[in-house]
This record gives C-alpha cells, structure tokens and sequence, in this order.
C-alpha cells in the first residue's frame, strides 16, 4: 500500500503562505489568532477590546465562521474595520484565507489585528494564519478537564483566557483545577481569567495585548539597531 502524505503537503503550503501573511501583515501590527470551543466567548472578547481600546489602538477583526455575518456584524457596532471569512463547513481557517482578506483591511492605519477562527478547539491549532501569537479561550462550563484532553492548543498558545469567570459560584467545577492543567501543559503562558459580562479580568487582558504590541516593536528597533553598521 502507498501512503500519500497528503497532511504534510498541505500545512507544508499552509506555512509557505502563512510566511507570505507575516510579510504582509508587516512588523508593526500586532496579530492574535483566537481559538476556543464553539460558544466560548471569542466574539464577547473582541467586542469588549474593542470598546476598551477604542481611541487608544486601532483594532481590526477578521472573523472566521461556517456560516452567517453575524459576528461580523457584532464587531463591526463598535466602528472596528472588519471581515467575514465563510469555511462553508470548514473546521478552522487558513493562511490563504486571511491572504485574500488583507486587501480589504487598512493595514497601514492599524495597531493589531485580531483574527476569529472558527469555534473548534482542535483543528485550529496545526494552522499558522501569520499570527504574532495564538491565544487560546477556554470558558469555565466547559470543564476543569480540557486543557489536559485537548492539549494542543495549550500547548502552542501564548496567552489562555479562561472566561465566563462570573460562573464559576454556579458549577461543578474547579478554577484552581483548569489552571493546573493548563500550567502542565504549557508553563509559559499567560494565564487570563475575565468575564466579559462583568468585565472582571479584563485590564489584565488589554495590558497583555498592549505588552505583546510594545515588544513586537522594540524587536524593530532591535533590528535596525542590529542591522546598522558599525561606525
Ligand atoms: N456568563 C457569561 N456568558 C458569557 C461570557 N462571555 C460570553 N458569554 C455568552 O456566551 C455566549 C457565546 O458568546 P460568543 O462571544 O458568541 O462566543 P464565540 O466563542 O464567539 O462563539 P462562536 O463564534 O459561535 O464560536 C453568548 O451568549 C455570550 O453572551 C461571560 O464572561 N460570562
Ligand atoms: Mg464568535
């Protein structure tokens, strides 16, 4: 029987376009990837940035879903520059996807751009959009249980954001729990919790995404400085 590695082929082409995006996107737009089970809360997030960093950073969102504009719809209410990519059934994004949205985006003017993928924990992860960093989402109802079950994700995330914080009287579950597993997995990354009904936690959150803008920019000047000759 022959084998046809026909996964490799295709992140192969996935990481050559997803190159291609970070050129793009260039070196001074900070870009998040957000991946988080279908209902966690990722549009919540994204409208509550927006509203926060109104004035302060120049944001836009491209939104990643099966079906319908209606994230977009809800991102676009807070004035946000924004695009809707429709898989048509799809399980997650890809580079070429946020390739042909870039035209429609005012990459100039911006300071991040933060990209929706479809609701999925899993099929997400193997995918480099041209992100800066992969943040993940995971929200309390789903269980203390999941970074351990689903660790990829975890594992290649910068930041995870637990939200739905306000929850937490209500469930069978186990805040302290969820962070274990995920400091398991991935000792590295930030953890967030927030509520995005309550507003709990989000200060710590905008204060990551302005961290991670700030040392995206000095690695430019880093490089320049690295770069010049010596006199
Ligand atoms: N209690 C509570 N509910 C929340 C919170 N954040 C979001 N929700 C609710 O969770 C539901 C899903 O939120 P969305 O922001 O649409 O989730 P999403 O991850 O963008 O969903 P998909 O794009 O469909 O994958 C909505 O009813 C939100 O109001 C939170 O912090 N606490
Ligand atoms: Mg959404």
């Amino acid at each position: 029987m022959t084998r046809i590695p026909v996964i490799t082929n295709i992140l192969a082409y996935n990481d050559a376009v997803a190159r291609d995006v970070r050129q793009a996107i260039g070196p001074r737009v900070l870009t998040l990837n957000l991946i988080s089970s279908p209902g966690a809360g990722k549009t919540s997030l994204i409208e509550r940035t927006a509203a926060a960093l109104a004035g302060e950073l120049r944001l836009a969102v491209i939104e990643g879903d099966l079906a319908t504009t209606l994230d977009a719809a809800r991102v676009a209410a807070h004035g946000v520059p924004v695009v809707q990519i429709n898989t048509d059934g799809g399980c997650h994004l890809e580079a070429r996807q946020i390739m042909a949205a870039l035209p429609e985006l005012p990459l100039a003017e911006l300071d991040v751009l933060i990209i929706e993928n479809v609701g999925n924990l899993v099929c997400p992860t193997e995918f480099d959009l041209g992100e800066d960093a992969k943040v993940a989402l995971i929200s309390l109802p789903e269980g203390d249980d999941k970074p351990l079950k689903y660790p990829g994700i975890f594992l290649a995330a910068r930041a995870v954001v637990l939200n739905k914080m306000d929850l937490a009287p209500y469930l069978p579950m186990d805040v302290e729990r969820l962070r274990q597993g995920i400091m398991t997995i991935n000792s590295d990354a930030s953890i967030i919790p927030v509520s995005c009904i309550t507003g709990e936690g989000l200060a710590a959150w905008l204060e990551w995404v302005r961290r991670e803008l700030r040392a995206k920019r000095a690695r430019i000047s880093y490089t320049k400085h690295a770069e010049s000759p010596t006199p």
